[in-house]
């Protein structure tokens, strides 16, 4: 197989030795990627745009606002720091509305299961049962079913409510919904607050712009504790809740005697019917009449971190690999749902024999083929696209899968199992980590989410969590950082051996996990919410989630729904990192989210492009944080013999020894 040069400015960001492969081989000759097409653009984009200061929301405009020049105001006289806020706020009201719509199809996909419409079945009962008691669900005596249909109908009812407030925010510490309280932004129900923020950001409506976030506020924690974290908890109660699981994240997971079928998008319903329907004999016997060995099953993007966590299925891509995945040639069909699918790989699939399957009549494609997913027919929805991509295969001419070494990953870790793995099946608890954080051994907890994005390199998520790791910093990723992460090598509990700090190793090698625990799918972040909120409950490091040595990122983040993720965190109290947020060009405003915001939830933003930096200014944080508490000691080095290791109770895990945070 002959190489090429992949040539273009922005294939300097690539480092993922599979990607460059996959790029320098003659197959992939011809295909334009988005790297390509961020070096083709050849121009540096708009200062106005970048600093969320340029204003289209009328027909008097565009309108482009320069901060402190009094002629340069809009023409309705709106100023930087209210454009500023408005255009950030529809990015909430955006990212909030797919989250939303992703998960009213969980919800309604789960209330068919209960009515026992479809394929599917309620697995996890005691997770119904515990979700139950939330919404004030009888269990006694219940059938599994009936309980489940009844929990479901409530939860749809939380998307149209108008009044109230929506009921998982009771999950959260009681110092924070004090806080909600009494700043007046709890969520009264889901989709309310997107419609409220999409009308107070219309011309001539809210122009304060502290207001204006006091909705945003408002909306994104109906995303993160309402929409969001229903979809979590409800698909982990219909698919099962993770538990760790081995699998692998690479592009040479494609198979060159199966037909290859990758699963895109973010609903886990089609994903789930497709695994099921894959291993049906129908299927397989026809796979083999085609000439295959079998049907290889993968995941891209943030349907591929549902199948792993919960059924160990490999990912090929994340977002940024969509399109090179195809570009190997051994793609028979590449099926797809919701979100981050970029139109793109509609042109790329015309080089090869790979069919592009839209499923969701929200997401159609032009040069992509239409194949309705059918919730109550879900099997043999399934079947009918896995005929077609099995009927491609004899299709499939040159190909290359790339060989470079796949690193194993350990997925699968929900709250559930966090809780397990620390103290078993009678003593499950975070109390572990919280003496763990209180002696010093884990430094602080960092929240990894979100996109990855051509514009930057494509090793930034490992250069993050290695510099958070090597401090002691134990790091909880979702979404694409993810798989950038697993991707990386650093999801194995080797990795805690090889990359992390003393203490953090340590602990690691006495549970067995990694130093970077995959969480979940960009909706999985809502596990976040509930983690620190149970560290909170477990005591020791403070009243608040603001008073936790805890700190998020999305570093290279590319989606609205990133910002949205990123407010709910800031509106729960969480220090929140991204490399760039288009408020810049207002003073008011970035002062405003920066350091204002603070005093509303005890969360606030901060904006780093440095990925070094950005780590530590998160480690800063924490320290800050320890500092506050007392606990910023460096701890001395103790070995511990069985006695006191039998002694450490609660399910401590304790090894033998013990660093403070800055050896
Ligand atoms: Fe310009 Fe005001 Fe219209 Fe925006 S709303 S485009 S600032 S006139
Ligand atoms: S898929 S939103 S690129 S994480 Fe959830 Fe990945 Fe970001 Fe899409």
């Amino acid at each position: 197989m002959s190489m090429r040069k992949i040539g273009c400015e922005g294939c300097d960001n690539i480092t993922c030795p599979s990607t460059k492969e996959v790029l320098a081989q003659d197959v992939a000759k011809g295909v334009k990627t988005a790297f390509h097409r961020v070096d083709d653009r050849g121009m540096s984009a708009c200062l106005f745009g970048s600093g969320g200061v340029c204003c289209r929301n009328c027909n008097m405009g565009p309108c482009q606002i320069i901060d402190g020049v009094a002629e340069m105001v809009g023409v309705c006289g709106a100023t930087a720091e209210t454009v500023a806020a408005r255009n950030f706020s529809r990015m909430v009201a955006a990212g909030s509305a797919a989250h939303t719509d992703h998960a009213r199809e969980m919800v309604q996909g789960f209330i068919a299961t209960a009515k026992g419409e479809t394929e599917h079945q309620i697995k996890d009962v005691a997770k119904l049962h515990t979700l139950a008691k939330v919404f004030d669900v009888e269990i006694e005596g219940r059938d599994k079913n009936e309980i489940a249909l009844e929990l479901g109908e409530k939860c749809l009812a939380e998307f149209g409510q108008q009044s109230g407030f929506l009921t998982m925010l009771k999950r959260a510490p009681a110092t924070l919904q004090a806080m909600w309280k009494k700043i007046g932004v709890e969520p009264r129900g889901i989709d309310r607050e997107v419609v409220e923020l999409m009308h107070r950001t219309h011309m001539g409506v809210d122009q304060e712009y502290k207001n204006l976030m006091l909705q945003a506020n408002r909306c994104a924690l109906a995303d993160g504790w309402g929409a969001s974290m229903m979809s979590t908890e409800l698909t982990d109660i219909m698919f099962g809740t993770p538990v760790p699981i081995r699998s692998i994240v690479d592009i040479g997971v494609l198979q060159k005697d199966q037909v290859n079928v990758t699963v895109h998008g973010h609903e886990p319903l089609l994903a789930e019917a497709l695994c099921m329907a894959a291993q049906e004999d129908d299927m397989l016997a026809l796979a083999k009449k085609a000439g295959a060995k079998g049907i290889n099953l993968v995941g891209v993007c943030c349907t591929g971190n549902e199948i792993l966590m919960r059924r160990g299925i490999p990912v090929a891509a994340g977002f940024i690999q969509q399109e090179i995945v195809l570009a190997t040639g051994a793609v028979e069909a590449m099926v797809v749902d919701i979100q981050c699918i970029m139109q793109s790989v509609a042109e790329v699939a015309k080089s090869f024999h790979t069919d592009i399957i839209t499923t969701n009549y929200r997401a159609k494609m032009e040069g992509a083929v239409h194949i309705q997913f059918d919730d109550d027919n879900a099997i043999i929805s399934a079947k009918e696209i896995l005929t077609k991509a099995i009927a491609n295969y004899k299709k499939r001419g040159k190909f290359y899968i790339p060989e470079s070494k796949k690193l194993d990953v350990v997925a699968g870790f929900s709250n559930e199992t966090v809780n397990y793995i620390q103290g078993g099946r009678f003593r499950a608890s975070y109390r572990p980590l919280n003496d763990n954080i209180i002696n010093g051994r884990i430094r602080g907890v960092a929240a990894m989410v979100g996109c990855d994005n051509y514009k930057y390199s494509d090793d930034t998520h490992e250069i993050i969590a290695r510099e958070l790791i090597k401090n002691n910093v134990l790091v909880l990723a979702t979404g694409c950082s993810a798989t950038a992460l697993g991707r990386a090598g650093l999801m194995r509990p080797e990795a805690a051996q090889e990359f992390a700090g003393a203490g953090l190793a340590e602990i690691c090698e006495t549970l067995g996990t990694p130093p970077v625990l995959h969480m979940g799918s960009c909706v999985d972040n809502s596990r976040l919410l509930l983690a620190v909120s149970q560290m909170v409950a477990e005591g020791g490091l403070g009243e608040h989630i603001s008073d936790l040595p805890v700190a998020g990122t999305s570093p290279i983040w590319m989606s609205e729904k990133a910002v949205a993720i990123g407010q709910y965190f800031v509106g729960s109290g969480l220090y929140v990192i991204f490399n760039a947020l288009p408020v810049t060009g207002s003073k008011k405003m970035t002062k405003y989210i920066t350091e204002g915001h603070e005093e509303l939830s005890g969360g606030k933003w901060a904006i780093e492009p440095d990925p070094v930096k950005l780590a530590h200014k998160m480690i800063a944080h924490i320290d800050d944080k320890r500092e506050a508490l007392g606990i910023n000691k460096k701890q001395d080095r103790v070995l511990f013999d069985m006695d006191m290791r039998r002694d450490l109770g609660g399910g401590a895990v304790a090894g033998v020894g013990c660093a403070g945070p800055g050896s």
